[in-house]
């Protein structure tokens, strides 16, 4: 992605990759069959990947993949706090389909498993029609500070990450970003498009926005390019992966090499 994005951070004023080291892990090796086994092969390779002490960022794919992702960040580090921004809660029960694990359903175990600490998920951009009115309850239960797309337009978005950053304070921190938080307008290249999101700059600014927070480990998924068009999606999940990692370069006490 160096080709489309340059290093120099220019609202942080930090070279990123003169500040923090970066390397292409390449691809997770999963069965097409068993996606039990496949979530445990993310998850095995992922805490290799935090052995080795590196801070994983993953590109999906689909949202299933923050459970495993998830499951290795806290075994190292104990519950996490997580932002989470999405059009969907992704907190769905087995009760539609008779699946327990999918793409609606990762934030759903992660509280259940006790990955997230309390109180300390943060779910922004949520949109678009529900099942009933039971779709909150669950993370309402597991008191999941919910921000939806109108209160980001209402409030703007760099005062709601200050509160978020806040309220993090010196917790790890793990990021995971749906795409389709962002309007299809800027977005458009993803599977399960909701109107009414983030406009990009917005995107963009939530990430910024966690500034001086100890991240962990990110993902951005949800990205589908067979959708998309001019690549405008996938112009803009490089763009937040750079912010993502901008977030580290802040961070990071390393000499460049
Ligand atoms: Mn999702």
């Amino acid at each position: 992605m160096s080709a489309l994005v340059q290093t120099f951070h220019p609202g942080h004023r930090v070279d990123v990759f003169g500040r923090i080291r970066g390397v292409d892990g390449g691809n997770i090796a999963v069965s097409p069959f068993d996606a039990a086994a496949a979530r445990e092969s993310i998850q095995a390779q992922v805490a290799a990947v935090l052995g080795a002490g590196a801070v994983p960022f993953l590109v999906g794919g689909d949202h299933s993949l923050s459970l495993p992702v998830l499951r290795a960040v806290a075994a190292k580090h104990g519950p996490v706090a997580v932002v989470h921004v999405d059009a969907h809660f992704d907190t769905s029960g087995p009760e539609v389909w008779g699946e327990a694990y999918h793409h609606g359903t990762p934030l759903r175990h992660a509280l259940s498993e006790g990955l997230i600490a309390e109180g300390q998920l943060y779910q922004i951009g949520i949109r678009g029609a529900w099942g009933s009115a039971e779709d909150a309850a669950f993370g309402e239960g597991h008191g999941v500070k919910v921000v939806s797309a109108d209160a980001v337009a209402a409030q703007g978005i760099d005062r709601i990450m200050a509160e978020v950053r806040q309220r993090i304070a010196a917790r790890p921190v793990y990021l995971t970003f749906d795409i389709d938080a962002v309007d299809p307008a800027f977005a458009p290249g993803t599977g399960t498009p909701v109107p009414g999101g983030l406009t990009s700059r917005e995107a963009l600014s939530s990430v910024r926005g966690l500034a001086g927070v100890d991240l962990v480990g990110m993902d951005l998924v949800e990205v589908a390019p067979n959708l998309d068009h001019a690549d405008i999606t996938s112009h803009l999940a490089a763009y937040l992966l750079f912010e993502g990692a901008a977030l580290l370069a802040l961070r990071a006490h390393l000499p460049a090499g």
